[in-house]
C-alpha cells in the first residue's frame, strides 16, 4: 500500500470492504494460501492511531515465533486486533439478554414459525442466539456448506468452509425430545457431512460424506440437556474442522434453566498457512473481537456461558475468568453444578455450561490459559455495569 493511501485511510477514507462483509468471494479471491493479505484490509478506524497488527506467515516474522512480541501486543499481552470495519453487534448471535423474551412471548413469536432457515451468507448482526422455546415438536434447519474467504482478523483473511457462510455455523437450539430436521446441502466442490454430538439415531449420526452438490436430511431427536457440538466428520477431519466447519447446538431441559444473560463462546483457531498448527485463535470466529468489544453484562444477574472448544491441532484449551468465580456444569447435561472454579479446561470438543454473577462493577479479562492462544486473538473481556 502507497503511503498517501495509509494517510487517507487514517482519515477515514476507507478503499474498500474487507472480504466476507458485503463484496463477492468470488471476486475477491486470489493466490493459494489459505490467508491472503490484502491490503484494502489494513484501515484504521477515524480518530485512531494505525496499530500494527499480527498477519500470519505473510507478516512480522515475530508474530509467527513468539519473538518480539512487545513490538505489536497491547499492554495485557493481546497481540491481534479484529477486522476494523466490524462493529460491536457483529457477534450478537451469540448474545442473548436475560429480558430479550420469556418462554411465553418466544412461544408466541415462532408459532408462526416451525421452520428456522438461516440465509446463506447472512450477515451474523442480523441475529440473536436463539431464544429458549417451549417444546413445539419439530425444529428445521437448513444448513449449506460454503467455501467463502472470511476477515478473521485485522489483515488476516482465511479461505473458510462455512456452515451459512461463516464461522461458527448457526447456533442451533432446541428442548430436550425436539426432533431437529435438518436440511443440508453441500454447495462446494468437495464432500462434507454433519456430525452432531449427544444422543441420537445412529442412521442419521453425519459420518458419511455427502457429495459436491448434493443434498441429504438428518433427523435427529435433540438430546440430552447441554450444549453439543456439530461438525463436518469427512476425512481429514482435522482439516474439515479447521477450515470452519463447526458450530454449536443448545439443547434446553425441559422445564429451562432460569433466565439469564447468555452468551456463546465457541473457541477455534485458523491455521492460516497450512501447516497444521494455528496462527489465530478465537471466540466465535473473529480473533480479538471481545478485546475491543467487551461482553455487557449488569452486576448482579445470572450470567450462563456456553463454553465449546473446537480448537484442532492443540490438544487442550481452557476459559480463565479473572476476578469472579463461577459454576461449571461439564457438558451441560446436569442441573447441579461439578465444581466452581475461576477454569475449565477442555479438550477437543469439550464444552461446559458456566453460570456466573458478577459482582462488582468493572472490567473481567477472560481467555484460554493456555497464554500463546490468548496472545494470538483469544483474549476478551465482559464488563459488568
Ligand atoms: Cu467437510
Amino acid at each position: 500500500m502507497a503511503g498517501g493511501g495509509l494517510v487517507g485511510l487514517l482519515k477515514g477514507n476507507r478503499t474498500s470492504l474487507p472480504i466476507g462483509y458485503g463484496s463477492s468471494p468470488e471476486t475477491t479471491s486470489t493466490g493459494s494460501l489459505d490467508c491472503v493479505t490484502d491490503a484494502s484490509t489494513v484501515v484504521a478506524e477515524p480518530g485512531t492511531s494505525f496499530q500494527p497488527t499480527y498477519q500470519s506467515s505473510l507478516g512480522p516474522a515475530q508474530a509467527t515465533t513468539g519473538r518480539g512480541l512487545e513490538v505489536i501486543g497491547n499492554s495485557y499481552g493481546s497481540m491481534v486486533h479484529p477486522p476494523a470495519a466490524l462493529g460491536r453487534d457483529y457477534l450478537s448471535a451469540f448474545e442473548r439478554q436475560s429480558n430479550q423474551g420469556s418462554l411465553n412471548t418466544i412461544q408466541k413469536k415462532d408459532s408462526t414459525t416451525a421452520a428456522i432457515t438461516y440465509t446463506a451468507l447472512s450477515d451474523r448482526k442480523s441475529g440473536l442466539l436463539p431464544p429458549v422455546r417451549s417444546p413445539g415438536g419439530v425444529r428445521e434447519y437448513k444448513v449449506d456448506t460454503i467455501d467463502r474467504p472470511l476477515n478473521v482478523a485485522h489483515g488476516s483473511i482465511f479461505r473458510a468452509w462455512t456452515f451459512n457462510g461463516n464461522v461458527p455455523g448457526p447456533i442451533m437450539r432446541a428442548t430436550e425430545g425436539e426432533t431437529l430436521k435438518i436440511h443440508f446441502n453441500n454447495l462446494t466442490s468437495m464432500p462434507h457431512s454433519l456430525h452432531f454430538h449427544g444422543t441420537h439415531d445412529v442412521n442419521y449420526d453425519g459420518w458419511e460424506p455427502i457429495p459436491p452438490g448434493k443434498s441429504t436430511e438428518y433427523i435427529i431427536k435433540a438430546g440430552p440437556p447441554g450444549i453439543h457440538p456439530y461438525h463436518c466428520h469427512t476425512a481429514p477431519i482435522d482439516t474439515h474442522i479447521a477450515k470452519g466447519l463447526l458450530g454449536a447446538l443448545i439443547v434446553d431441559p425441559n422445564p429451562a434453566r432460569p433466565p439469564a444473560r447468555e452468551v456463546v463462546l465457541i473457541l477455534n483457531g485458523y491455521d492460516l498457512s497450512g501447516r497444521g498448527r494455528n496462527d489465530l485463535f478465537c471466540w466465535n470466529g473473529i480473533a480479538g473481537f471481545y478485546d475491543r468489544y467487551p461482553i455487557r453484562v449488569k452486576v448482579g444477574e445470572l450470567v450462563r456461558i456456553y463454553v465449546v472448544n473446537m480448537v484442532e491441532f492443540d490438544p487442550i484449551a481452557s476459559f480463565h475468568l479473572h476476578a469472579q468465580t463461577f459454576d461449571v456444569y461439564r457438558t451441560g447435561t446436569r442441573m447441579t453444578p461439578d465444581e466452581h472454579t475461576d477454569i475449565v479446561t477442555l479438550g477437543q470438543t469439550e464444552r461446559a455450561i458456566l453460570e456466573v454473577r458478577f459482582e462488582r462493577k468493572g472490567r473481567y479479562m477472560f481467555h484460554p490459559h493456555q497464554s500463546y492462544m490468548a496472545a494470538k486473538g483469544a483474549m476478551g473481556w465482559f464488563v459488568a455495569v
